[in-house]
């Protein structure tokens, strides 16, 4: 995966992870992302939208065809901060350690400041499934992660 990488803005808002996510557990009690099976489904070169919401991502299964060239912009609607991460396992082993308090220099890899939209631009040459989550603490654990079907 290459290309380019776009991040708005940079701020903090850990201090509110907590409430929010106690807040979402509320609104929220068990698993119920609005993506299902196929969800969006991407043909080309295009922009696919997701939205976060309540430390979740809508939506969480994307479909796109291999090698087509996918900008995600994502919108993050939370009071607190997110991240949009996508990539192999190494990769999201890396981010589970949380060594980068922000990111937005590597394609795939984009922090979203609270009610901000960020940007990441991925070309997907393989087929198979790649996950994307966020790895503040807790949010991954809470169920904020998708995946992207390379077909
Ligand atoms: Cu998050």
């Amino acid at each position: 995966m290459n290309r380019t990488s776009e991040n708005r803005g940079r701020t903090r808002g850990r201090t509110w992870v907590g409430a929010v996510l106690a807040t979402a557990a509320l609104v929220l009690p068990t698993g119920c992302g609005t993506g299902g099976p196929g969800g969006t489904t991407v043909d080309g070169e295009q922009d696919v939208q997701i939205t976060i919401a309540l430390s979740r991502f809508d939506p969480d299964v994307i479909t796109v065809r291999r090698g087509t060239a996918v900008r995600f912009v994502v919108t993050n609607t939370d009071p607190i901060e997110h991240e949009f991460i996508v990539g192999d396992d190494a990769l999201h082993e890396r981010h589970k350690k949380g060594i980068e308090s922000s990111h937005g220099d590597r394609p795939g890899e984009v922090t979203i400041p609270i009610g901000s939209t960020a940007s990441t631009r991925l070309t997907f040459d393989k087929a198979g499934d790649v996950v994307f989550a966020c790895h503040l603490p807790g949010h991954l654990a809470y169920g904020m992660r998708g995946v992207i079907r390379v077909r």
